[in-house]
């Protein structure tokens, strides 16, 4: 089933999203809810913020053929090293692209949907995206890592296509 992704300015992409205690059939289906809902969209990641279920659950798939099904329960970054700047979007702020700066290699443990701990090295775009998805697990947008002035140009075009109330 595709879920409704929340859109940037909403307050419910600001709640810290709770560790997952037990992985079970219910984690198993929203998992495979949010597979389904990021390659709709289409995107390459999606936070479970942003389906506004406040647990620690992130699905990615950077492959073009959706070969590679990532979901990671409870991440954790557990080493990070060197930096590297790409241009993010993000399903939440759709059609809006910037330059972020993020650790270029990373190695994360998390749950896999079966509950077990594994572990994932990752570079480059890989990276880019678990940071970008783990920010969202926290309340943190791609945007929030922008100028004050790039935020401030974003929300009022936001208003300007009514899509922000004030
Ligand atoms: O978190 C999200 O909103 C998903 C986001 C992930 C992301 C993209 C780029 C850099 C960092 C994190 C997206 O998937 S935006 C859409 C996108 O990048 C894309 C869509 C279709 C094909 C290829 C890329
Ligand atoms: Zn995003």
């Amino acid at each position: 089933m595709k879920l409704p992704i929340l859109h940037y300015p909403d307050k419910r992409l600001r709640t810290i999203a709770k560790e997952v205690s037990k992985v079970d059939d219910e984690t198993r289906l929203l998992v495979k809810n949010m597979f389904e809902t990021m390659y709709d969209a289409p995107g390459i990641g999606l936070a479970a913020t942003q389906v506004d279920h406040h647990e620690r659950i992130i699905v990615i798939d950077i492959t073009n053929d959706k070969s590679n099904p990532i979901c990671l329960i409870n991440p954790e970054i557990i080493e990070k090293d060197g930096e590297i700047e790409w241009e993010e979007g993000c399903l939440s702020v759709p059609k809006y692209y910037e330059s972020v700066k993020r650790a270029n290699k990373i190695k994360v443990r998390a749950l896999n949907e079966m509950g077990e701990t594994y572990e994932i090295e990752a570079d480059e775009l890989l990276s880019v995206c678990i940071q970008h998805e783990m920010d969202h697990l926290n309340g943190i947008l791609f945007v929030d890592h922008l100028s004050k002035l790039k935020q401030r140009r974003l929300l009022e075009k936001l208003k300007k296509t009514a899509k922000v109330k004030n």
